[in-house]
Parts: structure tokens; sequence; C-alpha cells
């Protein structure tokens, strides 16, 4: 049995059979696709689209927003159900690279399917068409090579045959998914085929639950059971692989402290007796400290980036050896670990087999409890802070962080948020601290605040907001409208990039381009832009309100949870009003030679810094 069908109602009728399933639980894999239509695909795709309604259509402004938004989907669903996305040629498919990027650093699965110059060429250059002289097997779509984890042109319409199941064999590996780009040329969308129909029928694709080696388990068993201060450092992977279960029996039976990356922040809740809270340069001190003479590290789902590895000084025991639970081999590698390859949940449940009557000693668990004693005192000093307006971040999370309840989530990425959302956030659910900082890509908030409202629309969804992000990518909030998906937006405006402002002024400098005011000859340090952040979100349809002291914002955030639309309470905050950092650096590199002397002070103290950084062969 044939069915003739164009190249793009192949793709629609094939998506939207494949399936997803682990332990038992089954999924439709590819739930909608988001696009905007062009002349790249929209007698393509887009005709496809209008006439088989299984595949559900969502229209979007931006496309690196659709992006960030099936990125978020996949993240709230735990890789376990994703969305498409659909543009046309040139601008449109250019525009997703970005999104394409924060998918793959993620490792969340995204499918890219944008529009692509005629594979026949004899119309060309073609509208939006960027023409090379050395090739004509070239287009703007070969940039998204080194962002996508799969990347293919379809040029005939048999090759769907062979690029549609590989495409989703890499979407649905924990190791390999990212983002898969396919790339459609327009004149080849529209073309038809006698495909089997057997291609149509519904396929499921189990992710897989992989175990580690048997003999390094062992090795890693003995290595655990000659450790005196052991650590773990649960990253991205517990929650992507849903081990926080696991994660919680592990350290009951253990006494091992458990850090988290910003990934993996909410693998455990952040009141169990083992949870010593962030790790790294936006890390507790409790962590850090933990880190920094620990003798064994057991890194969980992490691929150590230097926000973990504080630039590779968190690990200061001369004798510290590290164990790596993860299913890529890529990061199970590294620090010369034992490589446990595997699932998260399956190698922990079998770690803990190995272990059995292993627990840290008496002193050890003592340390741990007073370190969670003070960090809580800490954070409930910084929710308490009391500054007359402009308020605190600090403040600020804390209302928020009262507010939220059951599977609400909050929603972020860049700025000064991250790293304080990170230390004070008090994750009462695995799942619910969304930070996108794997690309830290300003402009995620609000897109990705979509997307993951999308995944659970039952649940109340957060998204922390700096004015500089919001400037950046705001129109998403007419998305959520016309989508019926209401989020609760929270604007923190402080007139400009106080993280970068901050660090700048760390590195010996003044500052410079990081203040949203007006210029004064070489410098803008003019009155405060009058930016009205109120009328401005007003005007794209949401519920907006202004609140300056702590009980305007505490209530208006109350209103805005009972707001049936997307709402946006606009907050000024203190630019300078920071949460400091606890016993951690970063590495960020500082000029060599100045004429400023704060620089070479900065440079000074740099050098200095940096004979701390260790490589672990
Ligand atoms: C797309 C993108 N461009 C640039 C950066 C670098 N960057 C990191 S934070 C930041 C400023 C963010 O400003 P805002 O959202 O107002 O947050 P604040 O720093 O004031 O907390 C910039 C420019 C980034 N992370 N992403
Ligand atoms: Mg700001």
């Amino acid at each position: 049995m044939k069915r003739r069908l164009t190249v793009a109602q192949a793709i629609v009728a094939y998506l939207q059979n494949q399936y997803s399933v682990r332990d038992g639980k089954e999924f439709r894999f590819i739930e909608g696709i988001f696009g905007i239509f062009g002349h790249g695909n929209v007698a393509g795709l887009g005709q496809a689209l209008e006439q088989d309604r299984g595949l559900k259509y969502h229209l979007c402004r931006n496309e690196q927003a659709m992006v960030h938004t099936a990125a978020a989907f996949a993240k709230a669903t735990f890789r376990m159900r994703i969305l498409a996305c659909t543009t046309s040629i040139g601008p449109g498919a250019t525009n997703m690279l970005t999104g394409a990027a924060v998918a793959t650093v993620n490792r969340l699965p995204v499918l890219l399917l944008p529009g692509d110059i005629f594979a026949r060429r004899n119309v060309a250059p073609v509208l939006q068409q960027l023409e090379s002289g050395s090739s004509q097997d070239i287009s703007v779509n070969d940039c998204f090579k080194p962002v996508s984890r799969y990347w293919d042109r379809m040029q005939r319409p048999e090759q769907l045959l062979t690029a549609l199941p590989e495409v989703m064999r890499v979407l649905t590996s924990p190791v390999e998914t990212g983002a898969v780009t396919l790339s459609l040329p327009q004149d080849v969308q529209t073309e038809a085929y006698d495909y089997p129909e057997e291609f149509f029928c519904k396929r499921i694709w189990v992710i897989p639950r992989s175990r580690p080696d048997q003999a390094l388990l062992k090795q890693a068993a003995n290595w655990i059971h000659s450790a005196q201060k052991p650590l773990i450092i649960a990253g991205g992977g517990v929650l992507y692989s849903e081990a926080s279960g696991a994660l919680a029996k592990f350290a009951d039976a253990t006494g091992i402290p458990v850090g988290e990356t910003q990934a993996g922040k909410g693998s455990l809740l952040y009141n169990h007796p083992q949870e010593v809270g962030a790790i790294g340069v936006t890390g507790t001190p409790g962590a850090n400290i933990l880190a920094r003479e620990a003798d064994l590290v057991i890194g969980i789902g992490t691929r150590y980036s230097d926000f973990t590895s504080a630039s590779k000084t968190a690990f200061q025991n001369p004798n510290v050896r590290f164990i790596n639970i993860n299913v890529a081999e890529f990061d199970s590698y590294k620090h010369a670990a034992v490589p446990l390859t595997g699932d998260a949940r399956a190698t922990l449940e079998e770690l803990q087999g190995a272990i059995a009557g292993y627990a840290v000693s008496d002193g050890y668990r003592l340390k741990i409890a007073n370190f969670r004693a003070d960090w809580e005192k800490e954070v409930d000093r910084i929710y308490a802070i009391r500054k007359e307006p402009p308020i605190s971040q600090g403040e600020i999370i804390g209302l928020v962080n009262i507010m939220v309840q059951g599977e609400d989530t909050l929603v972020n990425a860049a700025g000064s948020l991250p790293g304080d959302l990170h230390k004070l956030w008090r994750t009462k659910r695995p799942g619910n601290y969304h930070m996108e900082y794997g690309y830290s890509c300003m402009g995620y908030e609000i897109a990705g605040g979509l997307g993951v409202k999308m995944a659970d629309p039952k649940r109340e969804v957060y998204v922390l907001v700096g004015d500089g992000s919001y400037l950046m990518m705001a129109q998403e909030i007419v998305t959520s409208l016309q989508e019926g998906y209401k989020l609760n937006i929270v604007l923190l405006d402080n007139h400009g990039f106080s993280s970068i402002g901050g660090l700048s002024r760390s590195c010996g400098n003044e500052g410079m381009g990081t203040n949203y005011r007006y210029r004064r000859g070489d410098r803008y340090d003019g009155d405060v832009l009058p930016v009205d952040f109120v009328s401005n979100a007003a005007s794209l349809g949401a519920w907006a309100i202004r609140a300056k002291t702590r009980e305007e914002f505490a209530a208006a955030l109350a209103e805005a949870r009972k707001q049936p639309r997307t709402s946006v309470v606009v907050v000024e905050t203190s630019y300078e009003q920071r949460v400091p950092g606890y016993e951690s650096w970063w590495d960020v590199a500082i000029a060599e030679v100045s004429e400023i002397e704060p620089v070479r002070e900065a440079r000074r103290k740099y050098e200095e810094a940096r004979k701390k950084e260790r490589i672990f062969f």
C-alpha cells in the first residue's frame, strides 16, 4: 500500500504518529508545531498543516522565541514530549539559530524545520537567498550544523524515509539529543511521492535507562567505601532522568551531602537533610566548603561547567577523586573520574546496592546540619531585608517563593537573577525551578515560560525577568494571550544590566554600557530612560500593574495570580543592593596591561586567584 503525499504532508503524517515511553508511561512525542510562515514554507508545510490537523499548529511572534518555547516545553516534560518549529527561508530560518544553541547546550530535544532555497536552483537567486560564489550546495541553513545534534537537507522526497527515523533516534536519545535540523527546500516540500503506508504507522521510541559497566561500578563502590568526605553534585541529568527519588534514597542511606548545579537545582527538595543547596560560583558557603575539602566527588548528570567547578578552583583537596554518573560518556570521563556511563536513576539504584552499609561519619553529618542551619538563616535574612524603594531583588525572590505551590514553576535565564535564585530559591518540587543557564540566553524567560505552561497548563508559571531581558524579547506575551496560556510575569526594573555592570566594576572598570540612561557626552550617566513597562505590557494585552513597596508587591502578586490572562507586575529594584558571593571564584580574564589603576589591581588579584585552577589527570 502506498500513500501519495507531498514531502510536507508526509512529514506531518509521520510526526504525529511518533510516541515515547519510559517506565511504562507512554506519550505522544511531538505534541505540536510552532511556526511563522513565509514563501519558504507557506505552500509546503503550511499547506500540509492546514489540510491535516493531526499536528496542532501554534503561531508565535519571533522564530528565536518559538525555539525557546519548544526547549522549555521539552525540559518541563523531562524530555518525554517535544514541539517542532517551522520557518520560511533566510531570516526566518536563521532567527532560530540562537534557540538551537540553547536547546543543544541544555541537551533538550527540539525539531527545527527551516525552509530552504530551491533544490531545483533554476530560479536562483530567490528572495532572501544568500548566494555563494564557491558552491551552489550551500545556504544560510548550513549555519545550523554546529548547533544541531543532527542536520540534514531533503533534496528528494524519498530521502524522508531514511531521514525521519534518524531525526527521531537523535531526538529521543538521552545521550545525543539537542536541536535537530531538517532543512526543507521550498520546492521539495511540495513534491509528491508514493510513500509506503507502514511509514506512517504508530512507532514507539523507548527512552532507555542504560546501566554502567559492572567492573567500574565495583571500583566506584570501593572508592565510596574509603571516602571520608564525599560530596554529590547533582546536575540537570538527575531531573531529566527523573531520578530525584533515587537520589533522595541514596542520600538518606549514606548521609552524603548533595550540592546542586543550576540545571540540577531541585533534584532534592530544599528541606532534605542532605541538601546543601547551590554549588559553585553562585553556591552556598556549605556546598562550596564541602567541595573544597571533599576527597570524593560524585557528579551525577553534570557537565562541570565553570559555574559548577568555580573555573576548576572548587576542588582543592590534593587527593580528591571523582566518580561521574552520566548517560553521556563525554561527560562521565571528565575530571579523570571512574566513569559510570548510564542513566542517573538506574545507576544510582545499582550503586546503592553495591555500597550497602556505607554511611558518612557522625562528625560529617553534624557539619552538614550546621551548614544547612546557617544557610537557612542567611536566606531568611535576605528574604526579610526591608529596603526602602527601590526594594531589593532578594526580597522579591522571597515573596515569589512564598507564592509558589504545588506544581507551580519558576522560570528564568539571564542577568543577576540566576545567581540570586540559585542561592535563594527554596525548591518545593523537582522541576519547579526552571533555569536556562546552559546558554543563559536573555529573552528566554517569557518565551520559555510559555513552553513550561504548555507542558502542564494546570500549573501557575512565574516568569522572573530583568528589564534588559524583557526589552530583548517580550513579544511572546501576545502569543500567550492568543493561545490562552496564562503567565505570571514579574519584571524587575533596575534600569540596565546590574549583573554585567557589577562584573565590569569587579574587573576594575566603571560599568560602561550597562545603564539604561541618556547619553551625556561619551557616557550614559544622564537621567534614567523613561521606559513605561506597565504601559508596554498593557499595550500587548497583558494585565499590568506597578508595585513600589514590599507590601504593594505582595498584593500585586496575589492579584496577578487571580487574573485569567497573562499578567505583568513591574517592580523597580535596587541596582546596587546585591546578594553576595560565598566561598567561590569565577575566571573572567582581566586586561594584562591597562592605564587604569583599578584594572591593574584587579589583574594582580586575578593572577593570584588563578593559581588555584587545577587540571585533573
Ligand atoms: C542574548 C544575550 N546577550 C547578552 C548576554 C550577556 N548578558 C548577561 S546578563 C546581561 C544583562 C541582563 O540585564 P537584565 O535582564 O536587566 O538583568 P540584570 O542584570 O539587571 O539583573 C547581559 C547583557 C546574554 N546573557 N544573553
Ligand atoms: Mg536590569
